[in-house]
């Protein structure tokens, strides 16, 4: 019986809208988006802290059908990466099918379909349920004593309170990720007295990160779409130089770590320069790449305080050694619970398993999409998923078609439900366990990139073995119900 399968895609962030637009490009229209939020986006709609920019090129980070010949910056900022996720939304005609403000509190599969809860009772089904849900979805908060305290304003980076204005102010930012490296450069200039709390030293690589993209650039890219979609064809390829750096020792890993080595001596005084010398190797946890960062941490109004957070106190921050820093703001730049995937939603499979039992002992994933006892269910950038290697936009959409191979099987009635196999699950996560080991990221350093068992949560492969991973779903990997 053929029959056209009805589809609730769970986030419209870049994957969200990835999926969406390759379902429609597919002929697939039967489908809602459903996003917590107040506009599409995902990261780039809750991140709007002062200096958001991406450290990935512009005429690389886009999706592939939609290229943008006109970034202002080679290394765009947050906003106009939302606008640019806004106008691909509009321009695929996926806005009469995103509803916004509709947050999924739990999904149930029963009688062969799934059943969508949301916040506001509002309730869904489909044949076939997507969590795009993001990775950098929930802030994390620490555990610091005397939050509730300070005097002052204190609160996430991904949660800014743009009320607050920092000029003439003393500043705190704790964490020195890729986000408290971009708020020293953008609060430096701005702030009294800027201090940047630092429990572990990250290693920073210089590139033009605020380097503006010439007008004529912009005007020739776009009257020669094809050279973009050349410049943008090569940069996917020459992108291979992360997956070289990652995956295994090599020339490209040893001169790349040099390079970060390198990049130690713009600190003049040798003191801070020791401050902020990690002791682990350079690509072990996300690269952090800044133009600016060394130029504004030597700023006579910076201090990098790396003695332990004690407690926070109404007047501010009160380390180990008994001293008081006093600030006017306080930013946790302290990043996000990268582990949890769709939860906290109540997600119950065949049989009544729920995705907190089926991940009791970890997260896991079937080449990053498919759980087994949670059939017609598919997750977008879900465990192990490249996000430090291998293009993210590539990736989403390579498993939109991945997913799609299902919706066309269960058009033509050949399937009604299809569920990854416990075997075939554990043979790759054996293949990832194997693959992890000449890491970087398994070279002996803290990070989001491992979960709270001290697991790689990544993608060891390169892009090709990914490309191959999604291209057919294998007939002998699933079990099929018609
Ligand atoms: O978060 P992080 P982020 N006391 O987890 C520290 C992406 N991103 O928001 O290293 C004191 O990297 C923690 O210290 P330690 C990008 O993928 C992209 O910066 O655990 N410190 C660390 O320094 C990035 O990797 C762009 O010892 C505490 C920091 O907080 C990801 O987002 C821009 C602490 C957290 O660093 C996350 O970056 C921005 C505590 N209790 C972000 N708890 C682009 O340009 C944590 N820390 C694309």
């Amino acid at each position: 019986m053929a029959r056209e399968p009805r589809v609730v895609i769970i986030g419209a962030g870049m994957s969200g809208i990835a999926i969406g637009v390759t379902l429609k490009k597919a002929g697939f229209h039967d489908f809602t988006v459903l996003e917590k939020g107040s506009r599409v986006g995902g990261v780039w709609h809750w991140n709007t802290y002062p200096g958001l920019t991406c450290d990935v090129p512009s005429l690389l980070y886009r999706y592939t059908f939609a290229g943008k010949p006109d970034w202002a910056h080679f290394f765009a900022k947050g906003p106009d990466i939302q606008r640019y996720h806004e106008d691909v939304a509009r321009e695929h005609d996926l806005t009469g099918h995103i509803r916004l403000n509709t947050e999924v509190t739990g999904a149930r599969f029963e009688n062969e379909r799934w059943h969508v809860e949301t916040a506001d009772g509002t309730r869904f089904e489909a044949d076939f349920l997507v969590a795009a849900t993001g990775i950098l979805h929930h802030p994390r908060v620490p555990d610091i004593l005397g939050m509730a305290d300070f005097d002052g304003p204190l609160f996430h980076t991904a949660r800014w309170d743009h009320q607050v204005d920092p000029r003439g102010k003393r500043v705190a930012v704790i964490g020195t990720g890729s986000t408290g490296v971009q708020l020293t450069t953008a609060l430096q200039p701005l702030a009294k007295q800027f201090s940047l709390f630092q429990r572990t030293a990250q290693w920073v690589i210089p590139a033009p990160t605020r380097l503006p993209q010439p007008a004529a650039l912009s005007t020739l890219l776009r009257q020669a779409p094809r050279l973009n979609q050349a410049i943008f064809d090569a940069s996917l390829l020459a992108s291979r130089v992360l997956t070289d750096i990652t995956l295994a020792p090599g020339p490209a890993r040893t001169l790349a770590q040099a390079y970060a080595r390198a990049s130690l001596r713009l600190i003049r005084n040798r003191r801070l320069r020791a401050k902020l010398t990690p002791d682990y190797e350079p690509f072990c946890k996300r690269q952090v790449v800044s133009g600016e960062f060394f130029r504004a941490v030597q700023r006579k109004n910076v201090s990098v305080v790396t003695d332990a957070i004690e407690r926070i106190v109404p007047e501010g921050i009160r380390t180990a050694d008994g001293t008081v820093h006093e600030f006017d703001i306080i930013a946790l730049a302290t990043g996000f619970q990268a582990h949890n995937y769709m939860r906290p939603m109540r997600l119950t499979g065949r049989e009544g398993t729920t995705i907190d039992e089926a991940w009791e002992n970890g997260t896991f994933a079937y080449r990053m999409t498919a759980i087994p006892g949670f059939p017609n269910f598919f997750t977008v950038l879900g465990p192990n998923s490249p996000i430090g290697s291998v293009h993210l936009q590539y990736t989403a959409e390579h498993t939109g078609r991945y997913i799609i191979s299902f919706l066309r099987r269960f058009r033509r009635g050949e399937l009604t439900t299809a569920e990854v196999t416990e075997a075939a699950t554990k043979e790759f996560n054996e293949q990832v366990r194997a693959a992890i080991g000449p890491t970087v990221w398994n070279t002996g350093c803290q990070s989001w990139y491992l979960d709270d068992r001290g697991t790689v949560d990544l993608w060891p492969f390169d892009r090709k073995t990914l490309t191959r991973m999604l291209r057919e779903p294998d007939p002998e990997h699933y079990t099929v119900t018609v």
